[in-house]
Order: C-alpha cells, then sequence, then structure tokens
C-alpha cells in the first residue's frame, strides 16, 4: 500500500490511541449525525469507530493516493484488471439497466445479460406455474441445487435471506459438500418425479459438484426404472462451459450461461442466482438487482467522504493496518440473514486473502482480516464475552432492520433492544466507579469492568426486501474491493482454491489404488493414508 500516505494516518492514530469513544462522544454531541451516510435504503452509522473527523480525511487521502477512483472507472467500464487470469471484473454489468452498455475487449455484454435473463425467467414461471413438468407429467415440488463455493454459497445463502418472498410449495435445498452424507440427507427429503436439479459449476469441472451430480443423475434414473431419457426434464444446469455440459447428458437449451468476466463469489446476480428466482419469482430478482444496482451507482459516484462501501472499507484498513486487529466479525440480527457471514467469508477472504502486490512481490502491510460471525442474539450467548472482555480487538458489523417479516408479540423490540445495547455497550463499557456505585464488591469489580472503546458499525434498513438485500451485498462486495486496491493486490483469482483441486486427485489414487501405492509424501500423510488403507482392509 502507499506507506507515505498511510504514514499521515498512522501519525493520528497514534493520537486517537491516547482517547476513547466515551470521550470522543463528550467532546462532540453532534458526533452521530457527522459520521452517518446513507444510500440505497441502508444508514451506515460509524460514529461508533475509533476516528475523529481528521482521522477521517486522512483515511480518504489515503484511497486518493491509492487511485481507488481510477480502479473504480476501470472496474465499471470493463478493463482487464483481473491480471493474473488476463480477464475483467464486471460483475456489475449483471445488474446494469440494459440499455447502458459495457464494452469488453469493444463489445457490449449487455445484451448477452438480458437474454440469459429472460431465459430464466421464462424458465422459472414455467416451473412455477407447472407449465414445466416432471418426466412423469408431475409438477416440480423440489429444486435441489448442487453446486461448491461460488456455486452455492450465494444462491443458499441468497434463498434463505429471502425466503419470506418465496414460494412456499417449492422446497429449496442446497448440497455442496462431496461428503455423500449432504447428497443421501437431501435425497431422503425429496421425490425423484417432482424433483428438478440444478448444476451449478462455472467451469463443470470441480470434482465436488461433478461426483455428486453423477450420484444425483444415477439415483433419478433408478428411481425412475432406469429410464436414462428421464434426465431430460429432471436436470438443468448454470456454466460457462457448454461442452461439459453436453457431455454429461444436459440439452445446451437447458443451461442457463454466464461469462469469465464473473468470479466465481460474485456470480450470485448472475444465471447462478438461478435457483433464488425459482423460489422468489422473476420480479423480485429483478427487484434483488435494483438493489445491487443502486448500491454500485453509489460506489461509482458518491464522494468517499459519503460513500457507504468506501469508508466502511477504510474502517476496515485503519483497524487491520493500524490497531492490528486480525479478525472482524459479521453480526445480522436478522435470522434470515444467518448464512451471511459464511457467505461474506468467501468473499472477503478469497478475495483479500493475498500475500504478494500487483507486481508480483511480497506485500507490505497486513491483507484480508478473517471475518466470522452469527446472527444475534445467539452470539451474545457464545462469543461476544471475548469480544467485550478479551484481549484482542474484533471490529464488528452490526446490521439490522426496524421492522420484522414475522411480527410476534414483542420478539422484534427485544431482537433490536439487545442491537442497539451492544453497540452501546461495546463502545462505553463500565468503569469501576460505575461499578462501585451499583454496590459491586470490591473483589469483583475488576471482573465486572469493562472497559469499552471497541468499533462497531451498525447498519441498519427499515426492512429485509430484496432490494435492500441486493444493495447489502453489492456494499460489502464494494468493501472488499476497495480494500484490495488500497492494498495493492489482486482480489479477483483465487489461485489458492485451484491449489486444492489439484492436491486432492494424487492423493485420491493413492487412497484407491488397487496395489500398495508407493507414498512419497512427508512422514506423517504417508502414515494417515497407509492407516485409512488398512481400515478399510486395502493393501
Ligand atoms: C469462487 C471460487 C470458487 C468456485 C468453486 C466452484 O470465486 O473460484 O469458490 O466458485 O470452486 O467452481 P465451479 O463453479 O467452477 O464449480
Amino acid at each position: 500500500m502507499n506507506l507515505e500516505a498511510w504514514n499521515e494516518v498512522a501519525a493520528e492514530i497514534a493520537e486517537i490511541k491516547k482517547t476513547n469513544l466515551r470521550e470522543l462522544f463528550a467532546e462532540d454531541p453532534a458526533r452521530a449525525g457527522r459520521f452517518t451516510v446513507e444510500a440505497a435504503g441502508w444508514t451506515l452509522d460509524y460514529s461508533k469507530n475509533l476516528i475523529t473527523p481528521k482521522l477521517m480525511k486522512l483515511l480518504i487521502a489515503f484511497a486518493e493516493a491509492g487511485e481507488l477512483q481510477k480502479w473504480i472507472d476501470a472496474m465499471f467500464s470493463g478493463e482487464k484488471i483481473n491480471e493474473t487470469e488476463n480477464r475483467a471484473v464486471l460483475h456489475t454489468a449483471l445488474r446494469n439497466k440494459p440499455e447502458r452498455p459495457v464494452l469488453v475487449d469493444g463489445k457490449d455484454v449487455m445484451p448477452g445479460v438480458k437474454e440469459v435473463l429472460d431465459r430464466m425467467a421464462a424458465f422459472s414461471d414455467n416451473v412455477r406455474t407447472g407449465k414445466w413438468l416432471g418426466h412423469t407429467g408431475k409438477r416440480i415440488k423440489y429444486i435441489v441445487n448442487i453446486g461448491i463455493g461460488g456455486s452455492d454459497l450465494g444462491p443458499c445463502m441468497a434463498t434463505m435471506a429471502l425466503k419470506n418472498f418465496s414460494r412456499r410449495s417449492l422446497a429449496m435445498h442446497f448440497v455442496s459438500n462431496v461428503d455423500s452424507t449432504h447428497l443421501a440427507e437431501t435425497l431422503r427429503q425429496v421425490k425423484a418425479d417432482q424433483t428438478l436439479f440444478i448444476i451449478e459449476s462455472k467451469t463443470f469441472t470441480t470434482q465436488e459438484t461433478m461426483t455428486n451430480a453423477e450420484s444425483a443423475r444415477d439415483w433419478l434414473v433408478k428411481q425412475m426404472g432406469g429410464d436414462a431419457s428421464a434426465v431430460a426434464k429432471h436436470f438443468v444446469a448454470v456454466s460457462t462451459n457448454a461442452e461439459k455440459v453436453r457431455e454429461f447428458g444436459i440439452d445446451t437449451e437447458n443451461m442457463f450461461g454466464f461469462w469469465d468476466w464473473v468470479g466465481g463469489r460474485y456470480s450470485l446476480p448472475s444465471a447462478v442466482g438461478l435457483p433464488v428466482m425459482l423460489s422468489i419469482s422473476p420480479r423480485n430478482f429483478q427487484k434483488m438487482l435494483r438493489g445491487y444496482y443502486k448500491m454500485d451507482r453509489h460506489f461509482q459516484t458518491a464522494p468517499f467522504n459519503r460513500n457507504l462501501p468506501v469508508i466502511m472499507g477504510l474502517l476496515g484498513i485503519l483497524y487491520n493496518n493500524g490497531f492490528d486487529a486480525q479478525t472482524y466479525a459479521v453480526l445480522p440480527y436478522d435470522q434470515y440473514l444467518a448464512r451471511l457471514p459464511a457467505y461474506l467469508q468467501q468473499l472477503d477472504m478469497e478475495s483479500n486473502g493475498k500475500s504478494v502486490d500487483r507486481d508480483g512481490n511480497p506485500v507490505n502491510c497486513q491483507t484480508g482480516p478473517v471475518l466470522w460471525g452469527e446472527a444475534g442474539t445467539n452470539g451474545q450467548h457464545a462469543f461476544y464475552q471475548l469480544i467485550h472482555q478479551g484481549t484482542k480487538m474484533v471490529p464488528a458489523d452490526f446490521i439490522g432492520f426496524c421492522k420484522t417479516h414475522n411480527p410476534i408479540g414483542d420478539h422484534h423490540d427485544k431482537l433490536m433492544a439487545n442491537f442497539f445495547a451492544q453497540t452501546e455497550a461495546l463502545a462505553f463499557g463500565k468503569t469501576a466507579a460505575e461499578c462501585r456505585r451499583e454496590s459491586v464488591p470490591e473483589k469483583l469489580v475488576p471482573h465486572k469492568t469493562f472497559k469499552g472503546n471497541h468499533p462497531t458499525n451498525t447498519l441498519l434498513a427499515d426492512d429485509l426486501t430484496p432490494e435492500t438485500f441486493g444493495a447489502l451485498i453489492a456494499l460489502y462486495e464494494h468493501k472488499v474491493f476497495t480494500q484490495g486496491i488500497l492494498w495493492n493486490i489482486f482480489s479477483f483469482d483465487q489461485w489458492g482454491v485451484q491449489l486444492g483441486k489439484v492436491l486432492a486427485t494424487k492423493v485420491l489414487d493413492e487412497l484407491t489404488s488397487e496395489a500398495a501405492p508407493s507414498l512419497a509424501h512427508d512422514s506423517s500423510t504417508n502414515s494417515l493414508i497407509t492407516h485409512y488403507r488398512a481400515v478399510l482392509g486395502r493393501k
């Protein structure tokens, strides 16, 4: 990263370390308003961060020194900023307005985007209205999505997030793990003649997905009395690899394509979102895309000091690089968003888990943090203790909604009371003097004192809708982008994932070979493989 600009920031951080959130709030009655911004249905209150107006100005100067705007424009305009794979990065085109052209190698990609969305919509309508029937003439009642990583986490998380907009007569299942238990337990819940399998794989070569897909196909054919022609009405594909889809036995008429400029973990608004569209309807899917689009436009055009993704990106850098925070927590106070932390884990850690810079040199700074989280209030009864009183700094994003989809008694007020109370307690803690005023026995005072000064962001929207959901995901995408640019790393490749795909293939042969394999790993791996073979009675 740009160390010259960062040094200015670092000098101001040293000043901030002499004060705390109690003092900062006491000094400035207008602090909450000063550090609150809004966009695309979301309010971000970032006043409970370890910042002053001066520090924010320096952070923004740091973003300018890193030429962030130039890179934002480069991404939106289709430049090949994913250099190690020689690809454009255009998930933003997926939710762009059809009439706004986006060029890749001089060709407008928008007609193709629209064409796939239209086909997805027609297909979804057919399934939802019962025009598309299974092989024996029955309506589809179960959808089983088979994919992994970017071809699973997004649609699975979004289907859950938007469940209240779903057609509940269509049961949605997601199989990702190559562990046969995942597939077996799912198949126990569905009936073959009413099940539609969606095989999602950008490459259509991923070991886990292809293994699950083949086993699902075998199961279906067996359930259909050995009639292989049943596959046509029960399998569709989402992929960029038409040849492999055809080889698998799926008619490419029933394949929904996307493009190499859509990264797996950014692919939810592409055809990868097909299960979501089937569940919530094409109309609601379009609304989700509108939400994404609004946040995209905001990111592209808002000045940095009003720009939600830029501000959140800079705050993350502040703690990661200025306070040595190793992790950050995402805490959605909404059960529908229970899978959001898992989704964001991939988005953030796969994108910014890098240790060489854009020139191939070792980075000169800490890069992506460890992201973790859990839906509130469950986390409060588990790990919040460490955030409040442990020795580590864990900055956290609190995400909540003013309204609930499921009003029962006073549940929602209680949920939100916890939501607001936690960030207050984290920021301001409880002093020894306050404990004593409450007659806490002297011996317990150190244990019941909370030093506070734990930074949090509060993200609040009126309600969870396809629109606010889309905007939220785009917000995190662009936050991750901002950080990657300023750390001077490439956020859109994932060579570590590719490595895993190759490694397992070699070991698989050694586990399954008829003859005893000659093992040439380290002594630990050799003996583990030997043990496994022995338990299974292999030589
Ligand atoms: C995402 C990653 C990775 C990928 C999976 C599945 O950005 O590249 O998670 O999505 O490995 O790959 P396929 O879609 O090719 O099966």
